[in-house]
């Protein structure tokens, strides 16, 4: 294809800031969670964004919503970037926005060109990346992944006991005039950009990192079960405290399994305790827990590690224990020819890279089952993200969307369709 086009990184820029005053918080952040009405304001300004360029405008049954710009061949499976606009309760204007918007300035500065492609190129927003206000994360590219929406998943309840089922049917009907497309098109490749949120190439003041894999997350809802008494006259030796053998589990688990090996992440982000009065023991704690490695056995090793570690400090203080596994995502590698393209598009745009894999989980881990995926990271000021200070700097942002162009145009001349 003749003439590399450009990016307009003063427009990228600004369409950041736009989107990030949807559901803007007071301290700078976004709280814009999945299949909320925020999160339907802002599918809405993408779906008008692109109707306004030409793109052909879609949506499928899991809400993932798809900008369409057309090929030479239009019966060629498209290549696909994306990535999400849902962000975390208290997150940033980037984690997500970011491979999304920057997808949207590749699609526009191809039109911009009047740069003809020999196949579709598509943008698509994910539907609830985050899987923080309802399970499962990932929940619109694990659908189009399999072709399915999983029905378990619809009976999902927020914290205020709004079901998925309708926070999805809402969302779709936001969007009237949106025609459908089935769940799970064909596509050839896809490529996202995402921040790091890690502080690596930060550090090493790299602007682009080219994603060989995604370590492997596990989720689990542990329920402790004791016995409600009063805080004053129940001496210690006498109690069934949950929230006693939550803290004596999790110190050991901190203190033992999680020392040994630095690759290794064990989070507990939520914790609630039943009845929740300051003067009683509690009857019920209940947590999740997030667990991470890079390797399968050592995920294994350390969820195996922390149910024996809760379910022994359970026995201790005379509770119960429950633990499930409500998500799971095992590590993913890349395809090298995928590294390879982004590494030599990045090269080409005379941006300085580094291999590294991804400590959070993206879609991308998804699209990695239906065709050969890549993702380029750029770096987040001190690795901040799922924080309301995440920051990118501009040059930063333009280089990610450079990048994503360079990949773009890389693909289309050499396609890598099956490996
Ligand atoms: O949790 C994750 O890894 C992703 O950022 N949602
Ligand atoms: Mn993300
Ligand atoms: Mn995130």
């Amino acid at each position: 294809m003749s003439g590399t086009p450009g990016i307009d990184a003063a427009r990228l820029g600004r369409r950041l800031e736009t989107f990030a005053r949807i559901g803007a918080t007071a301290r700078g952040g976004v709280d814009r969670q999945a299949l909320t009405d925020g999160d339907a304001e802002a599918r809405a300004l993408l779906a008008q964004l692109g109707a306004a360029r030409g793109f052909r405008v879609e949506q499928d049954g899991a809400a993932n919503l798809f900008l369409r710009r057309r090929g030479r061949d239009d019966a060629l499976p498209p290549l696909l970037l994306g990535s999400h606009l849902d962000t975390q309760p208290t997150g940033g204007r980037f984690d997500g926005a970011l491979g999304v918007l920057g997808a949207l300035e590749v699609l526009e500065s191809l039109e911009d060109a009047g740069l003809p492609t020999p196949r579709a190129v598509e943008l698509v927003a994910w539907t609830n990346e985050e899987g923080s206000r309802f399970l499962p994360g990932a929940m619109g590219s694990q659908a189009f992944a399999a072709g399915a929406l999983d029905p378990a998943w619809l009976a999902a309840r927020d914290g205020a006991g709004t079901s998925l089922a309708d926070a999805l049917a809402r969302t779709l009907q936001a969007l009237p005039h949106v025609p459908r497309r089935p769940l799970g098109t064909p596509i050839a490749a896809y490529l996202e950009l995402h921040i790091e949120q890690g502080p690596v190439l930060e550090r090493e003041d790299v602007p682009v990192g080219v994603v060989t894999g995604i370590q492997g997350t596990r989720w689990l809802d542990v329920t402790l079960t004791g016995a409600a008494a009063h805080a004053g006259t129940t001496p210690l030796a006498y109690r069934r405290d949950p929230m006693a053998a939550a803290a004596a589990a999790l110190s050991s688990l901190l203190g033992t399994v999680m020392a040994r090996d630095e690759a290794a992440r064990l989070t507990v982000g939520r914790i609630r305790a039943e009845p929740g009065s300051v003067n009683a023991i509690p009857e019920r704690v209940a947590f999740t827990l997030d667990l991470r490695h890079p390797v399968l056995a050592e995920l294994d090793a350390i969820e195996r590690a922390a149910r024996t570690a809760i379910e022994a400090a359970a026995r201790d203080a005379r509770c119960q224990a429950e633990m499930r596994t409500v998500f799971d995502m095992a590590p993913v590698a890349f395809p090298p020819a995928m590294a390879d393209l982004v590494e030599a598009a990045a090269g080409e745009a005379g941006l300085a890279a580094r291999r590294m894999i991804s400590g959070a989980f993206h879609d991308a881990l998804f699209l990695a089952r239906r065709a050969p995926a890549a993702m380029i990271f750029v770096p987040c000021r001190e690795g901040i993200s799922h924080n309301e200070a995440e920051f990118v700097e501009p040059r930063f942002v333009e280089a990610g969307a450079r990048a994503l162009m360079a990949a773009t145009l890389r693909w289309l001349a050499a396609p890598i369709e099956r490996l």
